[in-house]
């Protein structure tokens, strides 16, 4: 069996969020998996409503893999050029529900009413949950309410019902047989466990599975009730890193262990620091937050055991509707072009992937906090990071359980040959000294060796 859980040494998801299957292929072969990525996470692939705004992707019209970002045959082009660069592909998926205007013209031609998709669905397929008015979706803390009626007026899928069930794992096992690797179940709390679970069942594979489920303090479905179907998103994680890296509590040493919090297993958890909803509601830190918080937080979740981590590519934006500036995903050296931000080439980022890659499921050894906006910390005997989310240097002698050596610091350089473009440290005895700039970091593994600049 392949994963529900990813497994082996490429663990790291892009959201490639809105980029377009040709410019998602080029990126993969381009960089992606020359960097070490296990896996891009992609837009939803079938056919959805008009209109210019990015979330027209998740108003499903049919289950035609024709859509803004692309054609049927450019999907599976992307598949493969990715495929052949090492990389595995997550299908954003929808199965709770279909689009949520009145009527229309999907962007393959294909017409629908809200609760009729001819050939596909018609009304007994759909819920009506008979809440006044519009069938929404009031009190969340209602479990059958919350799952039975609409999430902001999407026709919602009747997914206990033998046809409906039938139909989303034949559109699944399509997504599969262009070679898709893995499913990220949008609005899985709206939608029952069991009939995720009985889905999967139908499926002709293995994919790796992430659900979304948003769990805050006070919630009735719980994201526990989802991990026998794979891996769930854990959103208490997202909103405990933006409040520990801006300055909130009691700062980023109170990171150290995720595994007692109540939240799902580290071994089941699919974490972010921001996805494209948090990125726009407040959820989370994004690329624009104060004083490198969110290079210094993704470095964090890269270099900390707990879940699976996903970093989002995206474009920046004031309106929060705006699709992306252009269909094909652009970027330039480290960083993006033309509005679009490249997250995943920025050399912290991807830095920390291969720190990641190397240091595998390694334990937390060595871990020093000195103030609670300072965390030092090494994987096993693989690598090292330190964090300094305060604002003057950290100037100190770390211990470690590196074997001694010329060790590249992978946040500001890359490693070849034995030499590093930034600075590097020597470990001598476990110890090195060396200065944390403020707002910054530092991170060592034993797969960048080499000498730099300092
Ligand atoms: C998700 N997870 O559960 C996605 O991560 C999230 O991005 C989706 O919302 C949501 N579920 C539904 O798939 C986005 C966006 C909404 C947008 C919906 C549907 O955040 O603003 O709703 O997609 O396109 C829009 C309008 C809303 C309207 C709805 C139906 O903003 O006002 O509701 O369409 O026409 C009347
Ligand atoms: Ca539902």
């Amino acid at each position: 069996l392949g994963p529900r859980n990813p497994s082996g040494n490429k663990s790291v998801i892009i959201q490639m969020f809105e980029w377009n299957w040709d410019s998602v292929a080029a990126e993969c072969s381009a960089f992606i998996g020359p960097a070490g990525y296990g896996f891009v996470q992609v837009s939803p692939p079938q056919e959805h409503i008009t209109g210019p705004q990015w979330w027209t992707d998740y108003q499903p019209v049919s289950y035609n893999i024709t859509s803004k970002r692309g054609n049927r045959s450019q999907f599976e082009k992307m598949v493969s050029a990715c495929h052949s660069a090492g990389v595995k592909v997550i299908t954003d998926t929808i199965w709770n529900h279909m689009a949520g205007v009145d009527s229309g013209v999907g962007v393959g031609g294909s017409s629908f009413t809200h609760y009729d998709y001819p050939g596909i669905y018609q009304n007994q397929d759909i819920h009506h949950c008979g809440l006044e008015p519009g069938d929404d979706i009031v009190n969340f803390s209602n479990r059958e309410e919350v799952q039975t009626c609409e999430l902001e007026n999407l026709a919602d899928l009747a997914t206990e019902t033998e046809y409906v069930r039938g139909r989303l794992a034949e559109y699944g096992n399509d997504l599969l047989s262009l070679g898709v690797d893995g499913f990220r179940l949008d609005a899985a709390k709206h939608i029952a466990s069991s009939d995720i679970a009985n889905i999967l069942s139908r499926l002709n594979g293995h994919p790796y599975i992430t659900q979304e489920v948003i769990n805050g303090d006070d919630d009735v479905v719980l994201a526990s009730e989802y991990v026998p179907n794979g891996d769930v998103q854990e959103f208490r994680y997202t909103s405990a890193v933006r409040d520990a890296f801006s300055g909130n509590g009691d700062g980023i040493a109170s990171l150290q262990s995720l595994d007692d919090r109540g939240w799902v297993s580290g071994t089941s958890a699919n974490v972010f620091v921001a996805n494209h909803d948090t990125e726009r509601n407040g959820g989370s830190l994004r690329w624009d937050s104060p004083s490198n918080t969110y290079i210094t937080a993704t470095v964090f979740s890269l270099a900390h055991p707990y879940g699976t981590p996903t970093v989002i590519s995206s474009y920046s934006f004031t309106d929060t509707d705006a699709g992306a500036p252009n269909r094909a995903g652009t970027c330039s050296g480290n960083g993006g072009s033309n509005g679009w931000l490249c997250q995943h080439r920025m050399l912290a980022i991807s830095g920390m992937v291969g720190f990641r890659n190397a240091v595998g499921i390694s334990e937390i050894t060595n871990w020093v906090s000195p103030q609670s906006q300072q965390i030092a910390f090494g994987r096993g005997s693989t690598g090292f990071v330190a964090i300094n989310n305060a604002d003057s240097d950290w100037t100190a002698t770390f211990i470690t359980s590196l074997p001694d050596g010329n060790y590249c610091d992978v946040i500001h350089g890359t490693a070849s040959g034995g030499t590093c473009s930034g600075p590097s440290v020597s470990v001598s005895g476990g110890k090195f000294t060396a200065i944390v700039a403020a707002r910054n970091a530092i991170a060592f593994h034993t797969s960048a060796l080499g000498t730099g600049s300092s």
